[in-house]
């Protein structure tokens, strides 16, 4: 299995470190600190240099609650940080739901596009199907006003599952190849604990639909809820999480804390390799 991302191709013979680039006031973990464009670029820039495969850049906050932006206000945010961070050597994902901006960001050098709607916007997928950009479909219920409210699912892991490969199919069917799409279950969006858990352990089926699965646990309030910890001190077990989700296949984690990240992923490397000797 490959990864093709714009002019970028992944091997994924190890897992990806996809680092957060929040260029948003109200960002549940990076609380505004990044809101000025050179103060995300700078960011970005450390997050490379701590080990990230790509850089995943977001100018609408979509944790739960969070109110929608202005597509000029979104471009604002987003676009210069694209521009200036498209030669510093990695694949930038850009994270939006809007297809206007998802054209826009293509044209400035994004080579993914991530959006957390599932490209579910009238022209979405189209907007991207005519470049090389890849595109990270993630799963959700509801939206992100309502969406904790009060999820529902009989069967969580085979709901998502079948709903992920339905829109993988429409994304082939729009002209986008296997290779460039990515599938995400969207850990908390529209999930109560136990149907993030559910997904979690059960990520394996999820990944044997053949695409590179990204895994976004970092911070996120089911890493709150197991520990007890505020979104400063949930590193630890959002690095837990990565690596829980690693075992279980999936291909790119995208995180805050990518030095942290990249050392557990070392070991766990370590030990993959020596198991394969083992057996
Ligand atoms: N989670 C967040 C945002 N985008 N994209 C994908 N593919 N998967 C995710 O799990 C995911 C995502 C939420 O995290 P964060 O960026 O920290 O918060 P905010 O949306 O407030 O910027």
């Amino acid at each position: 299995m490959i990864l093709h991302c714009g002019k970028y191709r992944f091997a994924l013979d190890r897992p990806l470190i996809m680092g957060v680039v929040n260029v948003t006031p109200d960002s549940f973990s990076d609380g505004g600190h990044f809101l000025r464009a050179q103060a995300a670029v700078d960011h970005g820039r450390q997050l490379i240099d701590e080990g990230a495969d790509l850089l995943d850049i977001g100018g609408e906050s979509t944790r739960p609650g969070a109110a929608p932006v202005a597509l000029d206000e979104e471009r604002r945010r987003v676009l210069p940080v694209i521009e200036a961070l498209a030669g510093a050597g990695v694949p930038l994902s850009v994270d939006t739901q809007k297809p206007e901006l998802m054209r826009e960001a293509v044209a400035a050098g994004a080579a993914l596009i991530n959006d957390v709607n599932g490209f579910g916007a009238p022209g979405a997928l189209e907007s991207v199907a005519g470049s090389d950009c890849a595109v990270c479909i993630m799963h959700r219920q509801g939206d992100p006003l309502t969406m904790q409210q009060s999820p529902q699912y009989a069967d969580v892991v085979a709901e998502v599952d079948a709903w992920l490969r339905q829109r993988a199919a429409a994304a082939e069917r729009a002209g986008i190849t296997r290779e460039r799409i990515v599938l995400d279950p969207g850990f908390g969006f529209g999930k109560t604990l136990e149907h993030n858990l559910a997904l979690l352990r059960g990520l394996q089926i999820i990944a044997a639909a053949g695409h590179p699965v990204l895994a976004g646990l970092s911070r996120k309030s089911m890493i709150g809820a197991l520990t007890g910890k505020p979104v400063g001190e949930r590193m630890p077990g959002s690095v837990a999480a990565a690596l829980l989700a690693v075992q279980r296949g999936a291909a790119i984690l995208r995180v805050h804390d990518v030095a942290a990240t990249r050392d557990a992923l070392k070991v766990w490397r370590a030990v993959q390799g020596a198991y394969q000797v083992i057996r």
